[in-house]
């Protein structure tokens, strides 16, 4: 029989001395927080009966995780990150907050001040030969009335699925903008058709995604926040339509209703009057609706450090 020590009086005081509870400084949520983890973490060791070796192993693999930056892809390959917005549907379900388009996860690829631009603006810096690719649509509030003046903030990755700044080979902000919406609440932008993302391969997400049995793809999406005076603050993408992994994300962040029906055009008098020179080209149509928001915080970003190039 395996040894259970996790409920007996001196382990469960040990760990209380561990968590601080006997002095009055510091933190009481982290005090409560770090005793549960520790408790919990005790009885997963005892019931799962883990070896000091898989124990060492999962130190160490904090340690190489951490120096790579991949906790946020970690949590994104987990399920962790799409689990919160399950959570917040259910909660807002519960409030009667209903309607709208869908929220679905941030990832760990934003950086935040990308260039501003009135009501429409191009994406990408032209060094990447992508295919050239139209993206518009309307912000609207639950009822179809157009909203004059929201943000559009929105970023995606190259033709080989890498985000600028954390590619450094792209120039800054590449495929990173900021729209503001105009008086008929439009949003216009010309960029390229990004590539899906990849974990990369010799890194520790991908390392646990094998052990899984799992691979470590994204579809084809493009990221956005929006907001506006008003309204509440939505976090979404748009997963590309075609795309093999558009029901297969190793970040689940695919939803009905996040669908974007990617049209590729090839037609050389079309491609001419969008000032083209080739026949090839791409349209996305994606309008938004954003519910009104019940308190000003609701208009606000959830709070979360996130990368300022
Ligand atoms: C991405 O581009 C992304 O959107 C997520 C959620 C995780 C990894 C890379
Ligand atoms: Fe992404």
């Amino acid at each position: 029989m395996t040894i259970k020590l996790s409920s007996t009086e001196s382990v469960q005081n040990f760990f209380k001395e561990v968590s601080g509870f006997n002095n009055d400084q510091g933190s009481q949520r982290m005090k409560k927080l770090v005793n549960r983890i520790l408790i919990d973490t005790i009885k997963i060791i005892e019931d799962m009966e883990v070896t000091t070796e898989e124990f060492w192993k999962a130190v160490d693999y904090l340690n190489r995780m951490g120096a790579r930056g991949e906790a946020g892809l970690l949590v994104a390959g987990l399920g962790l990150e799409h689990y919160l917005d399950l959570l917040l549907d259910a909660q807002d379900e519960q409030a009667g907050l209903t309607g709208g388009t869908p929220r679905t996860i941030e990832g760990p690829l934003y950086v935040a001040g990308a260039p501003l631009s009135e009501g429409e603006t191009r994406m990408d810096d032209g060094t990447d030969a992508g295919t050239v690719m139209f993206l518009q649509g309307q912000v609207k509030d639950v009822d179809g009335k157009p909203i004059a003046g929201a943000i559009v903030d929105l970023w995606h990755a190259n033709t080989k699925g890498t985000y600028s700044y954390f590619d450094t080979t792209q120039s800054d902000y590449n495929l990173r903008r900021r729209i503001v919406t105009d008086s008929e609440g439009r949003y216009r932008a010309r960029s390229i058709v990004p590539s899906g993302y990849g974990c990369p391969p010799e890194g520790t997400t991908q390392e646990v995604l094998n052990l899984l049995g799992r691979h470590g793809n994204r579809p084809a999406h493009i990221h956005f926040f929006i907001s506006a005076p008003g309204y509440r603050h939505l976090t979404t993408q748009i997963n590309l339509s075609g795309d093999e992994y558009l029901w297969d994300d190793f970040a689940y962040a695919t939803r009905d209703g996040l669908v974007g029906d990617i049209r590729f055009i090839e037609d050389a008098v079309a491609a001419k009057a969008r000032g083209l020179d080739g026949e090839r080209f791409a349209e996305i149509d994606f309008d938004f609706q954003l519910q009104s928001a019940a308190a000003p915080a609701q208009e606000q970003i959830r709070d979360r450090v996130r990368a300022e190039a």
